[in-house]
């Protein structure tokens, strides 16, 4: 399991953490860091890293969670290039609102490393409680993780993973992206059930996990099948407009395709634009199926109309998972070292699916993102 850092908390310090981050307060700066660390042994069992910290609990005042301190976080987010994006977005300012008990720094990183890891540096000078971290890539993030930890600041790396010494943040949280490229492919598989499938793929943004494990997941089901061939596999960088231009250039290069898999709804939109000035039809009435992934409301809204064959749930709802590490962080209580957010997999009406809900109405209108 992972160690764990028991954040205590004094009443001087929680003031010393209003007046760094901003709150309007009068204070004088921050002279004391914004909290302090005990760190447990790394442990392999939970039991000794929870007696571990009993003890340091008795020596400081431990800030309880309800006692209406203000919590606060930064949340580097990796920008707003897709709906799912703008549902996470919202999610996190939601969940960490001032009536909440927190007080939330967020950086829009514009798909920007740079951006993003200044935004990390910006929330470790500004002393934040803890720090959210949804990033772009999953590699480059040992030294600024390293950074907070040297300031004692707890970091959970949220949505997307990173290729990190484990002992560097809390805890992750986010969808199994390898299971989700897995269920596209197992679906495609038992729809197909022995066609042959000439595949064209729009991946996400190049070294992001959520597209490394959606390709790793998809080929492994590939491998299982001969009678498959990927033609080609290009980045859309999750965005409608480059979704467009990816599918434009395939069809200019290939006359000849019965699937395209888009790794997020934002690209189907813009591949679907594609094949519509190009004369090509597409969903269960046409000559292309199309896969897609995260099922946000208007992806699954031409999933229900038929347009998109199949598209595989990623749930963007996921700052109530941060807030609940970050609560038991204040009480000083255990943490998973990772949380897997559940997602399904939506089909077009007419198809039924061991690996999938047949879309309804009443599936979209309880969508709420
Ligand atoms: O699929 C895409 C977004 O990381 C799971 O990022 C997320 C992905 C999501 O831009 O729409």
């Amino acid at each position: 399991m992972k160690k764990k850092l028991a954040v205590l908390m004094t009443g001087a310090m929680v003031m010393a953490t209003l007046a760094g981050c901003g709150s309007g307060s009068d204070a004088a700066p921050a002279a004391a860091p914004a909290a302090t660390e005990e760190e447990a042994p790394a442990a392999e069992e939970e039991a000794p890293a929870a007696e571990e910290e009993a003890p340091a609990a008795e020596e400081e005042a431990a800030a309880p969670a309800a006692s209406g301190d203000t919590i606060s976080v930064g949340f580097a987010q990796v920008g707003h290039e897709s709906d799912w994006r703008a549902a996470n977005t919202q999610n996190y300012q939601d969940t960490f609102s001032a009536a909440n008990g927190y007080e939330l720094s967020f950086v829009d990183a514009d798909n920007d490393n740079a951006v993003q890891l200044e935004a990390v540096r910006g929330f470790i000078q500004q002393e934040v409680d803890y720090i959210c971290i949804a990033p772009i890539e999953t590699a480059g993030w040992d030294t600024v993780l390293q950074e907070a930890q040297d300031a004692g600041i707890p970091v959970l790396i949220v949505d997307r993973s990173v290729d990190a010494d484990a002992s560097l943040y809390e805890t992750q949280i986010g969808c199994d992206m390898v299971a989700e490229g897995e269920t596209a492919g197992n679906w495609l598989a038992e729809y197909l059930d022995g066609g042959d499938a000439k595949i064209l793929v729009i991946e996400g943004t190049v070294g992001a996990s959520a597209t490394l494990g959606r390709t790793e997941g998809f080929n492994n089901i590939v491998a299982q099948h001969s009678e498959w061939e990927v033609l080609d596999s290009q980045s859309g960088d999750f965005t409608q407009a480059g979704g467009q231009e990816v599918m434009e250039s395939f069809i200019k290069s290939y006359s000849d395709f019965n699937v395209v898999v888009c790794q997020n709804d934002n690209e189907a939109y813009g591949a679907m634009d594609a094949m519509d000035a190009a004369g090509i039809t597409y969903g269960v009435d046409g000559d292309v199926i199309i896969i897609s992934f995260d099922a946000t409301h208007d992806g699954l809204q031409y999933t229900l109309d038929g347009k998109i064959n199949c598209n595989v749930e990623c749930n963007p709802l996921q700052a109530g998972f941060a807030a609940d590490v970050i609560q038991k962080l204040q009480a000083g209580d255990a943490i998973d070292a990772q949380t897997i957010v559940t997602d399904e997999a939506f089909v077009a009406p007419g198809i039924t699916s061991q690996y999938a809900v047949t879309m309804t109405q009443e599936v979209l209108d309880g969508r709420a993102y």
